[in-house]
């Protein structure tokens, strides 16, 4: 399949024209000072999309772990993906899991798959959420690049409840992570420690991402996991860890390697931040966890 985004003859579609001077979105910026487009309802259509990225024959992965306990979000992840994520495309599930048999044996429509790949849990539960950029990394020249032309690399704690398209799709992607779309740079929480690699000055950053939700063409999904990972080894040489784990590391990734296109937090929203005007529709969104008995925190 190409990867070149626009080099597919389009047939004849009908769609109102484009206003120039009627954007579709005021309330929201949808593009980046480096011109990476940032995606809310409304500023895209599907119909156009859909005829590229099909004409392309676009193969798309989905990567998600099930370590331990949270084998038990499988289930409606996987179901609701079935209905929302990618219909009609080629898509390969990714379940990273130390419990392959107790993953759920869910019907896959056409052009679907589920791989599982096995992995041993680690002891520490941020190890269990930081180790998973080694683990994609790993992956991705021994497996990815002959299987997939895009990775979408999730958090499994998650349920979809709206489309999730080819939109999101380009070189490489961040979403926006649903409580900080608002915040200042202050208000960020990124890591500040001087001695982590992931450090980012209260003078500098753009947005605040969700560790939950990258992806992009497998060649750039490795060069930021391998990044996260060896900044993560980098800290724990010195005994350090990053304040919100991988998710400190990613931040300070695309900090000096910004992304191409940039997801509204519609694509990772949590009810816990309830329901601002901005999202429209709340694509992806995260499951009430019992954190007593879930996590062990
Ligand atoms: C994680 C924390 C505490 C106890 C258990 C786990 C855990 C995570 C686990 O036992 N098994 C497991 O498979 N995971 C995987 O790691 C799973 O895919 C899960 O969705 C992911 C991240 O952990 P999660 O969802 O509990 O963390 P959140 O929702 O607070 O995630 C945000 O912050 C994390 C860093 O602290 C990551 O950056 C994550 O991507 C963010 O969404
Ligand atoms: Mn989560």
């Amino acid at each position: 399949s190409s990867l070149i985004e626009n080099n597919v003859r389009l047939d004849r579609i009908l769609y109102p024209k484009p206003e120039t001077l009627k954007p579709p979105r005021t309330d929201v910026l949808t593009i980046a000072p480096w011109l990476a487009p940032i995606i809310w309802n409304g500023i895209f259509n599907s119909d156009i999309l859909n005829a590229q990225f099909h004409k392309r024959g676009v193969r798309i992965g989905l990567t998600t772990f099930a370590i331990k306990k949270y084998v038990r979000f499988m289930k409606d992840f996987l179901e609701t993906a079935e209905k929302f994520f990618m219909v009609g495309h080629k898509v390969n599930y990714y379940i990273f899991t130390d419990r392959a048999h107790e993953i759920p044996n869910i019907t896959i429509g056409e052009g679907r798959h589920i791989h599982i790949i096995n992995v041993t849990g680690y002891q520490r539960w941020q190890d269990v959420t930081m180790r998973r950029m080694q683990m994609i990394r790993d992956e991705t020249y021994s497996r990815f690049i002959n299987e997939v032309d895009y990775l979408v690399c999730v958090d499994v704690d998650m349920r979809f409840y709206g489309s999730v398209g080819v939109e999101i799709l380009g070189d490489v992607f961040g979403t926006l992570h649903p409580g900080f779309f608002g915040a200042s740079r202050q208000q960020f929480t990124y890591d500040r420690n001087p001695k982590s690699v992931a450090c980012i000055p209260v003078d500098e950053g753009d947005f605040y991402y969700a560790g939950g939700y990258f992806g992009g063409k497998i060649e750039e999904v490795y060069k930021l996991t391998n990044f996260c990972h060896s900044a993560m080894m980098t800290d724990k040489a010195i005994g350090i860890e990053a304040l919100w784990h991988d998710e400190s590391y990613l931040n300070k990734y695309f900090l000096y390697y910004k992304p191409t296109k940039i997801l509204s937090p519609e694509y990772v929203w949590n009810n816990y931040y309830g329901s601002p005007a901005a999202v429209q529709i709340k694509r992806f969104v995260g499951v009430d966890k019992n954190y007593d008995e879930v996590r062990f925190r």
